[in-house]
């Protein structure tokens, strides 16, 4: 896929954050983006999977002879540990990062408010939240000294159109939505780019993870109904980020072709 004659020179050389590596929008992200830059690119490949990193870090390099791949194994959640392992185990020479990219988060189940476990409420806010803003306060005062950063935040339609039996998960991705358009107005006067991308419905391993590893139940909320791959937003993503310096696309809500809203999509009939 092309984004542009001057694409791959906007993003060649760049490092890259990458968090939720191992599967869905961040695994198609990091193939589209070393892709992008001709295989010019320096990319960190994080989420708790480690074989999965492994395996993708084989790919990338497959693919790609120039690409430089870190597989790390790093768990978001553990939110206040971010600054700390990052000190201690990202290897000095990875320490430069030009790009984050906030796009590990999750859901457990569809309860409603009264019957949620305090424990996947937690989860999820350490998770989407509190992990998200971790990783962000230690990465901005090194953008800010190095005088750039692009910053991509993942969030979802949940966040502007919360549904029932979604309140947490709604609420975690509304919080992703305010950090990062505070966070954009606060480097007005800077060349740190802040974008948020908002997918609608995408068919990944989200939808096991929220029905608890049962894949049939996760594949029935697709049923009748065309959802969006994760190669669709990793596009997107890659678009985004290899626009001219000037240029933010501060915000962008993808559907599939027959969704409106969170709970307006189209089912074809039986
Ligand atoms: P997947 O389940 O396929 O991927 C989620 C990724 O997040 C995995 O790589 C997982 O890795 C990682 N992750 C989860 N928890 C942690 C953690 N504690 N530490 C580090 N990494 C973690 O789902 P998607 O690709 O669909 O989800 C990516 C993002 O897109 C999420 O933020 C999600 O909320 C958002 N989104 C998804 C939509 C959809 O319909 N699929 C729609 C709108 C937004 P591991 O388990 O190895 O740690
Ligand atoms: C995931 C999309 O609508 O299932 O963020 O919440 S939705």
């Amino acid at each position: 896929m092309s984004y542009g004659p001057k694409a791959a020179e906007r993003i060649a050389g760049k490092t890259v954050f990458l968090t939720g590596a191992s599967s869905g929008i961040g695994q198609a992200t990091a193939l589209e983006l070393t892709e992008a830059a001709g295989g010019d690119l320096r990319i960190i490949l994080a989420a708790r999977r480690a074989e999965r990193l492994e395996e993708l870090k084989k790919e990338i390099e497959k693919r790609h002879e120039r690409a430089e791949v870190l597989a790390f194994p790093f768990d978001v959640s553990k939110h206040r540990e971010v600054a700390k392992t990052l000190d201690d185990r990202l290897p000095k020479e990875w320490a430069n990062v030009d790009v984050l990219i906030n796009n590990a988060g999750l859901v457990y189940g569809s309860e409603r408010v009264g019957e949620y476990a305090q424990q996947d409420i937690d989860g999820i806010f350490e998770t989407n939240v509190l992990g998200l803003i971790s990783l962000t306060q230690y990465f901005m005062p090194k953008f800010r000294a190095q005088g750039h950063g692009d910053i991509v935040n993942i969030g979802s339609i949940a966040g502007l159109d919360p549904y029932p039996n979604g309140s947490i998960y709604c609420a975690s991705k509304a919080a992703v939505r305010s950090f990062t358009h505070s966070l954009r107005k606060e480097t007005l006067d800077t060349r740190i780019r802040v974008m948020e991308v908002q997918p609608g419905a995408v068919e990944t391993e989200f939808s096991i993870v929220r029905n608890r590893g049962d894949v049939d139940k996760a594949k029935a909320v697709y049923k009748g109904t065309e959802p969006l791959v994760a190669e669709d937003i990793a596009e997107i993503i890659t678009f985004n980020l290899t626009r001219r310096q000037n240029t933010v696309v501060a915000d962008t809500l993808v559907f599939p072709s027959h969704q409106a809203s969170a709970a307006h999509i189209y089912r074809k009939p039986e």
